[in-house]
């Protein structure tokens, strides 16, 4: 096992991470860039190491900062959370050149899927549901006319270096088709430095479902199930709950054996995160595949009672998947997840600044998530989520009473959050029902009105 892990990683996950290494008996080294000097992942980890100035790009994006830290203390591995280098496989590949194991899969298999088009062929191939699209990258607008042709109008076409909803183009008809694929190549080669682009049918009201696997490194690999997604406004997720009321039995038991199948064949190892959509038949489409751990994994966690941190550790260790599972996955009730932002919770604006007052909700079946406090100041350079509120009950309706109790004994003062805006979802009776989509925020905000 490991004595000594590195965090290249911030905020909740950091402390996330430290809580599951302090539990395995492992020591931790959180870095900081300097607006984090007085962070709490720096109080609670046994050595912290300052790596930089506040912005990203030369503190926690800083490859040789970070590897230079990891030397210096003399780590046996690196955890890289989620965001920042956690997807970078060169990142991967210069801490596993320095000896150093990256807690996560090889750099091989995240190259594979951070290119979108491979990874929805690779998957194709080891029999994975992938929806009606093209074969290989689009050469030219001619060959995007033949495909869109084939599959039936509309269709979506996606950078293949893209991945959570940049560089998209929705094509309804073969008129506006070539204006799009030029619109689409050109945002592509200017946000990624590749102008890769594949297509698909396009699904017109997704449900956004994706399930949590695990992996060891000796080809085993088991489905912990699903997270219903769909409440995300442009492309940032508002809320997660676990299951979702639109997976029954067989399809979580035949979506997790096909996922067990192809995974073991393609070689992943560690934890991953298989993206899909649902369409209007229940139906559900491989769209693409995160190889960390996720923001919302504490869903996962609540329903079955595993410790996807630690086990993405003991994993990475080389333990296999029976002494890492104490049986076999069972899910039990109901999980919620609601991110709280530091954000104006009508104009979605950031809201940096001293938290004067913080009072989290506790009592039965509530988590918190967070690296807040009071007297802390959130700081302006990174991302605004400040809190993670996670209930579990015993099934989807008290699940959702106790995040309404929760959120409403939830003080934050000094910024903005999103807390009033999560208690008016769980207010809404469409909400309540179970009844909604990926479109689902943007009408809920047109009818509550001042967005
Ligand atoms: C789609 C789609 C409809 N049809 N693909 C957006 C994020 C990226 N991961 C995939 N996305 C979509 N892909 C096909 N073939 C609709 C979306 C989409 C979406 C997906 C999940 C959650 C929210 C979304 C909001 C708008 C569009």
């Amino acid at each position: 096992m490991f004595n000594k892990i590195l965090i290249a990683n911030r905020g909740e996950i950091a402390l996330r991470i430290i809580c599951a290494c302090k539990e395995l008996g492992i020591r931790t080294v959180a870095i900081y860039s300097e607006a984090d000097r007085n962070s709490l992942p720096v109080r609670f980890a046994d050595e912290a190491i300052c790596i930089g100035p506040p912005q990203l790009s030369q503190s926690y994006l800083n490859i040789p900062s970070v590897i230079s830290a990891a030397e210096i203390s003399n780590v046996d591995a690196i955890h890289p959370g989620y965001g920042l280098l956690a997807e970078n496989a060169n990142f991967a590949e210069v801490a596993e050149t320095s000896n150093i194991k990256f807690i996560g899969p090889p750099p091989e298999i995240t190259r594979l899927m951070g290119e979108k088009e491979k990874a929805r062929a690779e998957m194709k191939r080891h029999g994975a549901p992938i929806l009606p699209g093209s074969e290989g990258i689009l050469a030219s607008e001619g060959e995007a006319a033949e495909w869109a042709r084939q599959v039936g109008f509309p269709v979506i076409i996606k950078a293949s270096a893209g991945g959570g909803g940049r560089g998209m183009r929705i094509v309804r008809n073969e008129e506006d088709l070539p204006a799009l694929f030029k619109a689409a190549q050109s945002e592509a080669a200017a946000a990624f430095g590749n102008g890769d682009l594949y297509m698909e049918k396009f699904i017109e009201r997704p449900r956004h479902i994706e399930f949590q696997i695990l992996a060891d490194q000796y080809g085993n690999v088991v489905s912990l199930g699903e997270r219903e997604c769909s409440i995300q406004r442009r492309h940032q997720k508002l809320l997660e709950e676990s299951p979702s009321t639109q997976v029954t039995p067989e399809l979580r038991e035949k979506i997790g054996q096909v996922l067990s199948k192809s995974l073991s064949e393609i070689g992943y190892v560690n934890a991953g995160t298989i993206e899909f959509l649902m369409d209007e038949d229940g139906s559900l489409h491989f769209i693409e595949m995160n190889t960390r751990i996720q923001v919302e994994h504490p869903v996962t966690e609540m329903v079955t009672d595993v410790d996807l941190v630690k086990s993405q550790i003991l994993l990475a260790a080389g333990e296999r998947m029976e002494s890492v599972l104490h049986g076999p996955i069972v899910h039990r009730g109901h999980a919620i997840e609601c991110r709280i932002n530091a954000e104006h919770p009508e104009k979605f604006t950031p809201s940096a600044g001293k938290i004067t007052a913080f009072h989290p909700p506790g009592g039965t079946g509530v988590r918190i998530d967070t690296a807040a406090y009071a007297e802390g100041v959130i700081p302006p350079y990174y991302d605004s989520l400040i809190a993670k509120l996670i209930v579990r009950g015993k099934d989807r309706d008290e699940a959702c009473a106790r995040m309404a109790r929760a959120l409403e004994m939830f003080i934050v003062e000094g910024i903005y959050t999103t807390i009033p805006l999560h208690r008016k979802i769980l207010a809404d009776p469409d909400f309540r029902a179970g009844k909604f989509d990926t479109t689902f925020i943007e009408r809920f905000l047109t009818k509550t009105g001042k967005h």
